[in-house]
C-alpha cells in the first residue's frame, strides 16, 4: 500500500487522444504538420505551468489607487503569469491565428486548439484574449475602415510589444443580461467629440489598451436599439487614463488572477463604431466569438479534471487495489470522459463552422447551424464543466477539498463559465432568437444533413448524440410554438368576451 501523491501531468498535447484523433480526422496533413510544433510546445508548457503553480503561493492582482503624494494613479499589478501573458499570446498567435488566411476555413480550429491547450496555464489570461478576438471580429463586421485600420493590426499582432488587448464593457449595475437598460451616457464636448459618463460594473480587461462598450447618446430613446457601440482607448498619448477611474477589484469566488474591476467613466473620449444606435446588434459578433472561447475553455477545464482524476486513480489505493480497478470509480471517470468527448466534437464543429463562415464558405445551412449551435455549445459546456469539476473534487476524496492540491480552484474557476457571456437561461432564449430569425426548416435540414454524415463517417458519429437531441428539441419547439400562440389568442379572446 502506498500513500497518496500529487498526480503527475505529462505533455498535454501528446497525451490527448481525443485531440490527436480529431486532428487526424479533420485537418489537412500539411496543416497538421505546420502547427504540430506549436501544439507540442503548448502541451509541454501546460504541464510545466501546473507543476510550477503547485510550488508557489497563489497570487492575486493588486490595485493601487493613490501614490505616496496623493495623486490618483489606479495602477493594477498583475500576477507573474499574467505579466508574461502577451508574450505567450503573441508567440502562439492565440488571437492572430483565428484571423490569418493561410489555413482558410480551418483557421478557427487551429486557433481554438491552441487556446484549449493553453487556457489553464494562462490563469484566465484567455479572458481578455477572448474579448480582444471579439473586438477584432466586431470591428471587421462594422465596416468602420478608419477604426479597422488603426486597431485590427494591433489586436491581431504576433509581436508582444504591438499587441493590444481589448475589453468588452457591457454589464452595468442595472443589469448584465438585460443590457438594454444601460445608463452610461454619451455626450458631445465643445469640440464635437464623444465622451462617455457612467459606471461599468464588471470589466475584466481594464488592463487592456482599448474596449468596446455600449452607451446611450444624449437625448436618445430608452431601450437596447437606442444604445450605440463605442470604441475607446484606455489611455491618452501620455499614458494617462482616458477619463476612467478604477473603483475597486472584485473579490470573486474564482478566477482570482483575473483583475475584474468596477469602473467609472468620467468623460472618456470614445468613437462611435457604426452609427448612433443598434449597439447590441453591432456588438453581437463579439458576443458570439467570446461565447465560443468560453466553450473552448470549458473543454480545457473538463480535460484537465479528467486527466488529474485518472492519474490519481492509478496510484491511490483503497480496499487493496488502485481506484482504477474499482468498477464503480471507473464508471464515474468513464461517464466524465464520454461527456467530454461529445462536448469536444460539438465545440470543434462550431469552431469549424465559424471559420467557414468567416472565409465566405458557409452555405445558408452552415450559417443557420452556426447561429444556433453557438449559444447551445456555450450553455451546455458551461454547465458540464462545473459538473465535471465537482465530480473531480469527489474523485480525489478529501484531497479534492484541499486548496494546495489545485483541485478546488478548478471547481471555483469553472463556476464562471455558465455566468458570464450570457447565463444558461439567457442563452436558451438566444437559441430561440436564433430559431425565430433563421426558421425551423433550414435548421432541421442542417441537423438531418449532419446526421447523414454522422452515419457515414466514424469521425462525425461522435456528434450524433447531441445532434439527435438538438433535432428532437427543434421538433418539439416547432410543435409547441403554434400551440402557445393559439392558447394565447384563446385566452385573449376569453378575456375580451
Ligand atoms: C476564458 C473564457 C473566455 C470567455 C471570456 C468572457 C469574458 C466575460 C465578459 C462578459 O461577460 S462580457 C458581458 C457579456 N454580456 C452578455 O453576454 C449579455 C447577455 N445578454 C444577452 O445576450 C441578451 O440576450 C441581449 C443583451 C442580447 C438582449 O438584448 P435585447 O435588448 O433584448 O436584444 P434584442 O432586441 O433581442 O436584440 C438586439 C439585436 O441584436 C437584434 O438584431 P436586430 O436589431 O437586427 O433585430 C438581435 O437579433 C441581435 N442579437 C442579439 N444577440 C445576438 C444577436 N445577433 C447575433 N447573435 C447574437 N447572439
Ligand atoms: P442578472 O442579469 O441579474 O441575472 C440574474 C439571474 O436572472 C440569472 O440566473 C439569469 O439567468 C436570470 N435571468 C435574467 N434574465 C432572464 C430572462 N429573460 N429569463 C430567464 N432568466 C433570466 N461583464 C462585462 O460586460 N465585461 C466583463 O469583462 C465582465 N467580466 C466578468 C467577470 C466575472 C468573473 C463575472 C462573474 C462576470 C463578468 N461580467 C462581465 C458580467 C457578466 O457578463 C454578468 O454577470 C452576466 O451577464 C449576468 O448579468 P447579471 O450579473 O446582471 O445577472
Amino acid at each position: 500500500m502506498s500513500h497518496p501523491r500529487a498526480p503527475e501531468l505529462d505533455n498535454q498535447y501528446r497525451s490527448d487522444r481525443v485531440l490527436q484523433t480529431w486532428l487526424h480526422q479533420h485537418l489537412p496533413v500539411d496543416m497538421r504538420q505546420a502547427i504540430e510544433a506549436d501544439l507540442d510546445a503548448l502541451g509541454a508548457h501546460a504541464a510545466q505551468a501546473w507543476h510550477e503553480a503547485r510550488s508557489r503561493t497563489p497570487q492575486k492582482p493588486v490595485l493601487t489607487q493613490w501614490d505616496a503624494w496623493g495623486e490618483r494613479i489606479d495602477r493594477i499589478e498583475s500576477t507573474p503569469v499574467w505579466q508574461n501573458g502577451a508574450v505567450m499570446a503573441a508567440r502562439y498567435g492565440l488571437v492572430a491565428a483565428g484571423h490569418e488566411l493561410q489555413f482558410g476555413e480551418f483557421a478557427r480550429c487551429d486557433q481554438f486548439l491552441r487556446v484549449y491547450l493553453h487556457h489553464i496555464a494562462s490563469e484566465f489570461h484567455t479572458c481578455p484574449l477572448a474579448m480582444t478576438d471579439g473586438a477584432a471580429t466586431a470591428l471587421k463586421a462594422s465596416g468602420n475602415h478608419e477604426l479597422i485600420e488603426r486597431a485590427l493590426p494591433r489586436l491581431t499582432a504576433r509581436e508582444a510589444d504591438r499587441l493590444w488587448l481589448s475589453g468588452q464593457w457591457m454589464t452595468e449595475r442595472i443589469g448584465g443580461s438585460d443590457v438594454g437598460n444601460s445608463e452610461t451616457e454619451a455626450r458631445r464636448d465643445e469640440q464635437g467629440q464623444w465622451r462617455l459618463y457612467g459606471r461599468k460594473w464588471f470589466t475584466s480587461a481594464v488592463i487592456g489598451e482599448m474596449a468596446l462598450t455600449l452607451a446611450r447618446p444624449q437625448g436618445a430613446a430608452e431601450g437596447a436599439d437606442a444604445l450605440a457601440m463605442f470604441q475607446l482607448e484606455t489611455r491618452d498619448a501620455e499614458g494617462r487614463w482616458n477619463g476612467i477611474r478604477i473603483d475597486r477589484l472584485k473579490d470573486k469566488l474564482g478566477t482570482h488572477e483575473l483583475p475584474t474591476a468596477e469602473i467609472h467613466l468620467d468623460g472618456a473620449l470614445a468613437t462611435p463604431v457604426g452609427g448612433l444606435d443598434h449597439g447590441v446588434r453591432l456588438i453581437a459578433p463579439m458576443l458570439n466569438v467570446t461565447r465560443t472561447w468560453n466553450a473552448v475553455c470549458a473543454l480545457a477545464t473538463m480535460r484537465r479534471c479528467i486527466v488529474l482524476a485518472t492519474a490519481y486513480a492509478r496510484q491511490r489505493e483503497a480496499f487493496g487495489r488502485p481506484l482504477i480497478e474499482h468498477p464503480l470509480h471507473v464508471a464515474t471517470l468513464a461517464d466524465m470522459q464520454a461527456e467530454f468527448e461529445v462536448a469536444f466534437q460539438l465545440v470543434m464543429q462550431v469552431a469549424h463552422l465559424l471559420g467557414r463562415s468567416e472565409r465566405g464558405l458557409a452555405s445558408q445551412r452552415d450559417a443557420a447551424l452556426l447561429r444556433l449551435l453557438t449559444p447551445l455549445a456555450k450553455l451546455w459546456t458551461g454547465k458540464l464543466a462545473v459538473r465535471i469539476a465537482s465530480e473531480t473534487c469527489e474523485a480525489f476524496g478529501g484531497a479534492g477539498y484541499i486548496e494546495n492540491t489545485g483541485i478546488p480552484q478548478l471547481l471555483r474557476d469553472a463556476q464562471v463559465y455558465p455566468i458570464w457571456e450570457g447565463t444558461t437561461n439567457v442563452l436558451s432564449l438566444d437559441a430561440l432568437r436564433a430559431i425565430s430569425s433563421v426558421g425551423f426548416e433550414p435548421l432541421l435540414e442542417a441537423a438531418a444533413a449532419l446526421l447523414d454524415e454522422a452515419d457515414a463517417s466514424d469521425a462525425a458519429a461522435r456528434m450524433e448524440w447531441p445532434l439527435r437531441e438538438i433535432r428532437a428539441a427543434l421538433v418539439t419547439i416547432r410543435e409547441w410554438l403554434p400551440r402557445q400562440a393559439a392558447n394565447k389568442e384563446a385566452m385573449q379572446a376569453g378575456a375580451r368576451g
